[in-house]
């Protein structure tokens, strides 16, 4: 073979491995090898509420149906919990790191860990901000941003533009925390809907119970309307403090809040709660799929949303008895 022959195909045979770099990171060892039993990290943020417990609950059930290897680790609402969670995975050669991330920032440097490890991460449930989202390889979970829009609209509808709302907020800095109150607030921009305070109950149903107990010292019954809790656990906790204050929550005060809990459903059943947006925590079937092709070289959308829907008065009773989580 000549030189010139031996060039052109060592050309050729470069062209052929550099098309095939477009279909995101590959593991340690390149693709999965067909059959081979997967390996996977999973950092959980915590386990703070129910909704959490129905989110681990899936990933744990979904990957012994598909024989996956899951080391699971939640961090209890710490991010250096998690990080040093992603660092173990990486030691360890897992062939696929899954994160729930506490809190949007702070990620770039573990993964970068990752990258260079050729170990894929796949973001589940909440997103990050990073310099480069090339350092993950896709996001799979609710359209929080929706949310947030969703209830204000229904808000609108049933108050016609007119009321004032004490906030519930979930985690400090977490993506669902910041992406609903943002939407929520621009959604109710020119109309007579004001937040008149808004105080952290981090996802909790204790803590959402402790803020409204503060807020119903702080204000008068005349003083607000609405309670617009990030999440249902929060909104639970409020009802309970609503109620031991002598008032009649869904009634005297509105109560508007997202997750979609089978006991939140019920409550509106029950009159306590008027609306709720859900946020499908039963994501393992989901983020394994994303997962499988990801190891296996394949292309994923940087972003999947679940399907949200929206339950009052007029489907709940229809919805309460098929609620999975
Ligand atoms: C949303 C999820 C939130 C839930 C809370 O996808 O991150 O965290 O709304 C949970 O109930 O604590």
């Amino acid at each position: 073979m000549t030189f010139k022959s031996t060039a052109l195909s060592l050309l050729v045979l470069a062209g052929l491995v550099l098309a095939g770099c477009g279909k995101g990171p590959e593991t340690a060892a390149g693709p999965a090898a067909p059959g081979k039993k997967l390996t996977v990290g999973f950092a959980q943020e915590g386990a703070e509420n129910a909704w959490r417990a129905a989110n681990t609950g899936s990933f744990q059930a979904e990957a012994k149906k598909r024989g996956i290897d899951l080391k699971f680790t939640e961090a209890q609402g710490k991010e250096e919990n998690q990080i040093s969670a992603v660092k173990s995975f990486i030691a360890q050669h897992v062939d696929a790191i899954v994160i729930a991330p506490v809190v949007e920032t702070g990620w770039e440097p573990v993964l970068k860990e990752a990258r260079d490890a050729n170990i894929p991460v796949i973001l589940s449930d909440r997103s990050i901000k990073v310099d480069d989202d090339k350092l993950y390889a896709c996001f799979v979970g609710s359209d929080f941003k929706k949310e947030g829009q969703m209830i204000a609209q229904w808000l609108i509808q049933h108050t016609g533009g007119k009321g004032r709302i004490l906030e519930l907020v979930g985690t400090p800095g977490s993506a669902p925390a910041n992406d609903r109150h943002n939407a929520f607030a621009d959604a109710i921009k020119g109309t007579n809907l004001t937040i008149i305070d808004s105080q952290s109950g981090d996802f909790k149903r204790d803590g959402g119970k402790q803020v409204m107990e503060a807020f119903l010292k702080k204000y008068k019954k005349g003083d607000f309307d609405i309670v617009y809790s990030h999440n249902d656990d929060m909104a639970i906790g409020a009802i309970q403090a609503i109620e031991e204050a002598g008032l009649k929550p869904g009634t005297d005060i509105l109560i508007i809040s997202i997750d979609g809990l089978k006991e939140a459903v019920q409550a509106i059943v029950d009159g306590k709660i008027n609306c709720v947006v859900e946020c499908n925590p039963l994501a393992g079937p989901v983020v394994f799929d994303a997962v499988a092709k990801v190891v296996a070289g394949q292309t994923v959308p940087r972003i999947s949303y679940n399907p949200d829907q929206l339950f009052d008065q007029t489907n709940a009773a229809a919805a309460v008895a098929s609620r999975q989580y």
